[in-house]
């Protein structure tokens, strides 16, 4: 699966390495490498995904180049160099490479805590905050559009028109739900129109597996850079709201068990405005709510699009299993919504 010739390009004689699978991403695969005492991280870019891998490479090297530049303390965790002398190792095989494992880190695959949310929140706030004077616009779109939800709703429709008949007769009733909630979607639309809404270098994957912490507990940094890009901040917020908040994962058939925890939200609006609370304008202080309704819904738009478009993206391990994943976060999005005044109040 993993050919020789990525290990010769770092140096590494496959003798002296032992490799195991490692993570739980839905898009790369990843393995622990170890040689000798030392640990790595290699992966295997999903290049359906990430059409363009050279842009990744771009981004990190600029963003590693301004970090190191400004802020020299920060652990920024960027890939390892080959002996050629790039980041990106391109086989037949697919597009793979190593970064170096943070000794003394871990990541944790469950939120534990309304301590960690806080954590992890002040770290992504961080990212953005340190990056605060780096243009945006140099940034490639490593997934152009991936979180313009006016395109994930339009695919949606797309799928609507021309898929499965019958997996669409048999969501009728999320499919509804899910039109009757275009209001979210139109409001990105506003917020794309208003420029009290700026453009950051935003992280776009904010889940807890995507932050590295001591054995304190404390946070170090964030990690799974390949879709930090220009975007808003809405973005990270929302997706920490999406999977901090609920009692359950995304994968959770049993809807019953879903609920809200408005003690992880609490933590995430502080962690984040702990380091944000000087660059988010009025407009965007005021919208935190509304990002945890955005990347839910969009979320859910993007699974039941793929549920119908018959997997082709997520990939599905049991049949339906994304028409259960959408299910599971438009439950979470009415949770959400019938505690907007509530929710709204923390702050
Ligand atoms: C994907 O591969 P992973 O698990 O880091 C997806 C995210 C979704 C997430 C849902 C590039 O992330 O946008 O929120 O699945 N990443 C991409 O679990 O599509
Ligand atoms: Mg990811």
């Amino acid at each position: 699966m993993i050919p020789t010739q990525v290990f010769d390009i770092y140096g590494f004689s496959e003798k002296e390495i032992s490799v195991t699978a490692f993570g739980t991403g839905l898009i790369n695969h990843t393995w622990l490498v170890e040689k000798e005492k030392k640990k790595y991280i290699l992966q295997k870019i999903n290049t359906h995904v990430f059409r363009n891998p050279d842009a990744i490479h771009d981004n990190l090297q600029l963003i590693g180049k301004y970090l190191e530049q400004n802020t020299p303390g920060y652990l920024f965790v960027g890939p390892v160099t080959t002996l050629t002398g790039t980041t990106l190792v391109k086989t037949p095989e697919g597009c793979f490479r190593l970064f170096p494992f943070v000794e003394g880190s871990h990541a944790k695959s469950v939120l534990q805590n309304a301590e960690q949310a806080y954590e992890a929140a002040k770290q992504f706030g961080r990212f953005t905050a340190l990056l605060s004077g780096f243009d945006p616009g140099l940034l490639k779109e490593t997934i152009p559009h991936f979180h313009d939800i006016t395109l994930r709703y339009g695919q949606f429709e797309t799928a609507l028109r021309q898929r499965d008949a019958e997996r669409i007769q048999a969501s009728q009733t999320l499919i509804h739900f899910l039109q009757q909630q275009k209001h979210i979607a139109d409001r990105y639309e506003e917020i794309k129109q208003d420029p009290s809404f700026r453009i950051r270098v935003t992280h776009h994957d904010t889940k807890i597996s995507n932050v590295l912490f001591d054995e304190n507990d404390q946070a170090l940094c964030v990690i799974d850079l390949d879709t930090v890009m220009p975007g808003y901040f809405i973005s990270d917020i929302g997706d920490m709201m999406r999977t901090y908040l609920p009692t359950v994962s995304e994968e959770e058939t049993d809807l019953s068990k879903i609920d809200i925890r408005e003690d992880m939200y609490a933590a995430i609006v502080r962690g984040y405005l702990s380091e944000m609370k000087n660059e988010l304008t009025g407009n965007e202080l005021q919208s935190f709510f509304y990002a945890a309704q955005f990347l839910v819904y969009m979320q859910a738009l993007r699974f039941i699009t793929d549920h119908l478009n018959r997997d082709i993206y997520y990939g599905a391990h049991y049949p339906g299993q994304n028409f259960n994943r959408a299910q599971n976060q438009a439950v979470l999005l009415q949770k959400l919504n019938s505690r907007e005044q509530l929710l709204k109040s923390i702050q």
